[in-house]
């Protein structure tokens, strides 16, 4: 595309490219005066960041990124960013959606089409941003959150208080912060990312309005920090998928049924009953005080008033109106609301709390009892559950191979050796320990290669099987770029090739087909590097174009591509039977 070209091309470079779609809906970050006061503008990557050398090195102006939307394939603009201390590009397109929003008036079908735009495009990048007005921000970080399940990549949610085009500003570091983590890291979560800081989407809040450092989320540690040394990544605190499942999406939540109500002292009971009686009110989140306590004491007529609401099948979930701490029966009254039947939500903000009840109401087919179990439990890391896993040092359950290790990279290493010698029981002893197996799936040998990675073409599927169901990730690359599927298919396996898509893996057409030649060059610059296209590439019903200098790519998905064949949409009664708190 002419208008976002400069003269003086960057040199071609060699070193991978990750692919990232950014999904714009509105908000500040692209606002710009107008007579009625500030309002979204089109047209954010040909404006703001194509002129901007940190989000365009300037190099292969016209590769297109092929997209969904709304079942219709575009051909997307994209621009790529220099390389980053992690040696990789990001290259990314925008899909602006119609009208841009002040975040002020997103609802669900907003949510819904968002949710529904990463499911179409899920198999064509490797993260996805979302930009999004800071005002319902966690809101929508905490919706999307529950909407998706089995999530395997990255989705960051950011915005900014300033406008980009503004002198200063937040959204240039925001933005690029988001476009790093979710082109580098595996972090299969929402995530909302502000101020240098990646939070886990559903455990913010908004806390302030004007403020560069706007987000906060007081019962959960940021996921990440971004410092001046690159991104320090929590691993401790990322969940990871543990059953095998692939992504899919609940394509609706049922807000237009729950309220919020924040009890303030002097709070008439008839108020209370009056708002729950609106016609077809289903839940209720009650903002109460500190440690969720409300007036009226045990026999109150408050308490009168939610008990006969919980008999007509509402449901009640306790939340404070404190930003930290948890709710809990310590005091009468909130002991008195606990026997009235309502739902304790423990450390839940409110925007989680509305938003997983609307989720849970929207399933089909559960139970009263059912909603208020799963509300009193976390299904993606939104609330501290009491029973937290304890920490256990493998010493002592493990075999001798461990006992004997004393660095992370030794332990790597043996277990690198028990996978490739099929040894189910080492590599199940080895991965004893919520930290340590953590730790180890995490990590890497000298050429990039996961634990997967090793037992996607070690002799035994059943350790393949093991490491995905301890949370191993997918969609790893290694240092030549390819996933476990790739090499799993390259080496003719079908029965791990068969369980890495039913947990959700999947080719890239163009990238891990087409770049057989490609390597990454070593860190002394002696790598061996053939010109991306060099190669013609095929795979299945889909056909590769040329890829690489200024020659735009073009991949065709055909009738019945199973590229997006893992994604489903969730219909199925019950789905979160099998969910696990963090
Ligand atoms: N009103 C804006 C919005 O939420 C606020 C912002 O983005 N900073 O869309």
């Amino acid at each position: 595309m002419g208008g976002i070209t400069f003269p003086g091309m960057a040199p071609e470079s060699h070193y991978p490219e990750s692919r990232v779609l950014i999904i714009m809906t509105g908000g500040t970050i692209c606002m710009q005066p107008s007579e009625d006061g500030l309002v979204p503008m089109t047209g954010f990557l040909e404006k703001a960041m194509a002129p901007r050398p940190s989000f365009n090195d300037q190099s292969a102006p016209s590769v297109k990124l092929h997209a969904y939307k709304d079942g219709v394939k575009l051909a997307l603009d994209s621009l790529r960013t220099p390389p980053s201390a992690y040696s990789r590009h990001v290259r990314y397109g925008i899909l602006e959606f119609s009208p841009l929003l002040d975040s002020s008036s997103i609802s669900s079908t907003g949510w819904t089409e968002i949710a529904m735009t990463i499911q179409e495009n899920y198999h064509y990048f490797d993260g996805f941003v979302v930009l999004h007005g800071t005002d319902s921000l966690a809101y929508t970080a905490s919706a999307l959150s529950f909407m998706m399940s089995d999530l395997g990549k990255p989705v960051i949610l950011t915005g900014s208080q300033a406008s980009i085009f503004a002198l200063q500003s937040d959204a240039v570091d925001n933005l690029l912060g988001s476009l790093i983590i979710a082109g580098t890291f595996v972090i299969p979560e929402v995530c909302l990312f502000f101020h240098h800081t990646l939070f886990r989407g559903n455990r913010t809040t908004k806390v302030s309005a004007s403020s560069f450092e706007a987000f906060d989320s007081p019962n959960c540690a940021p996921l990440a920090t971004v410092t001046s040394l690159g991104v320090d990544v929590n691993w401790g605190l990322v969940r990871r998928p543990t059953k095998i499942a692939s992504f899919r999406v609940t394509p609706y939540l049922d807000t237009a049924h729950v309220a919020c109500l924040r009890i303030f002292p002097g709070i008439k009971p008839e108020m209370v009953d009056s708002v729950l009686r609106v016609p077809n009110l289903r839940g209720l989140i009650l903002e109460t005080f500190g440690m969720g306590n409300a007036p009226g004491g045990v026999d109150g007529s408050l308490t009168r008033v939610i008990r006969e609401a919980v008999q007509r099948g509402v449901v009640i979930v306790n939340v404070s109106q404190c930003t930290s701490g948890f709710v809990s029966p310590l005091y009468a009254p909130g002991t008195a609301l606990g026997r009235a039947g309502v739902v304790f939500g423990h450390d839940l903000t409110t925007e989680a709390a509305l938003t997983k009840l609307s989720y849970l109401l929207a399933l089909p087919g559960l139970t009263y009892s059912e909603v208020t179990s799963r509300m009193a439990r976390s299904l993606r890391g939104e609330m501290t559950e009491m029973t937290l896993p304890s920490f256990s040092h493998p010493a002592g359950s493990i075999d001798s191979a461990v006992e004997r290790l004393t660095t992370a990279e030794t332990a790597f290493t043996a277990l690198g050796y028990a996978i490739r010698n099929g040894e189910l029981s080492t590599v199940r002893s080895m991965l004893e320990g919520d930290e340590f197996n953590h730790r180890l799936l995490k990590r890497a040998d000298y050429a990039g290669n996961t634990a997967l990675h090793l037992a996607a073409v070690g002799p035994d599927p059943r350790i393949l099987r093991e490491l995905l169901e301890r949370g191993a990730s997918v969609h790893a690359r290694n240092l030549a770029d390819h996933t476990p599927l790739y090499l799993a298919e390259k080496a003719g396996r079908a029965e791990c090739v068969a369980l890495l898509k039913e947990a959700g893996a999947h080719l890239w057409l163009d990238y891990d087909l087409k770049r057989e030649g490609s390597r990454v060059p070593s860190p002394g610059g002696s790598g061996t590097n053939s010109p991306p296209g060099e190669k013609e590439g095929q795979s299945g019903s889909g056909s590769v174009r040329g890829r690489g200098g200024n020659e735009a790519v073009v991949v065709e998905a055909g009738e019945g591509d199973d590229r997006r064949g893992g994604v489903a949409t969730t219909t199925a009664t019950g789905e979160e039977e099998e969910e696990e708190g963090v």
